[in-house]
């Protein structure tokens, strides 16, 4: 029988700008100021799945398919850190609207078709540390990312040889639909 896979909804950020927050985050912050995530693993989850069957990944993937929606800009400008979950994330200082309706429909996909969804709002962000160390000192404001969203994708999370790897499996594009 197939296993289960962990699978989650998010955006892709671009490589150039994955590479300039790396760049960033090493002379923002200390050493030790937590686990950093591998350039190649920033994303922006959109809605997270958890353990999902075969079946249950279908009938998502199809449900993703019929959102219609134009693409939208994002602009990263904003850091905080979360001390219950010890990450320290990126994130928008205003989430765009069509940001906030994508996530708010996968979510809803999800949450009717079985997978746990915290009453939590969307929260978006892109974690930048985890096992953050609480005296964390966030950097200045004035720090700015902005690119294009133009798709959607789904990922697994895989933990091979000791690191963890998002695989994307399908990508959905951001227009808006012919009926
Ligand atoms: P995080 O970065 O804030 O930890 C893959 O693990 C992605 O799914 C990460 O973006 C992670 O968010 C998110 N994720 C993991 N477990 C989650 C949960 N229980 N609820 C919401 N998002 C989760």
């Amino acid at each position: 029988m197939a296993e289960n896979r962990r699978l989650f909804f998010a955006l892709t950020l671009p490589s150039e700008v994955q590479q300039q927050i790396i760049h960033w985050r090493a002379a923002q912050f200390p050493a030790e100021a937590g686990r950093p995530v591998a350039a190649a693993n920033l994303h922006l989850t959109l809605a997270f799945l958890g353990d999902v069957s075969d079946e249950k990944r279908q009938a998502l993937c199809r449900l993703a398919g019929r959102i219609s929606q134009p693409g939208f800009t994002l602009q990263l400008d904003d850091a905080g850190q979360w001390l219950r979950s010890s990450v320290v994330w990126l994130g928008p200082r205003q989430a765009p609207r069509g940001l906030l309706q994508l996530a708010n429909m996968l979510r809803s996909q999800a949450a009717r078709s079985g997978c746990y969804q915290s009453p939590q709002p969307f929260h978006p962000h892109v974690t930048l540390y985890r096992n953050a160390i609480r005296s964390v000192s966030l950097p200045a404001p004035g720090f700015s990312w902005q690119f294009r969203v133009n798709e959607f994708s789904l990922y697994e999370s895989l933990f091979e040889q000791g690191r963890t790897r998002y695989q994307a499996l399908e990508h959905w594009s951001l227009t808006n639909k012919e009926e």
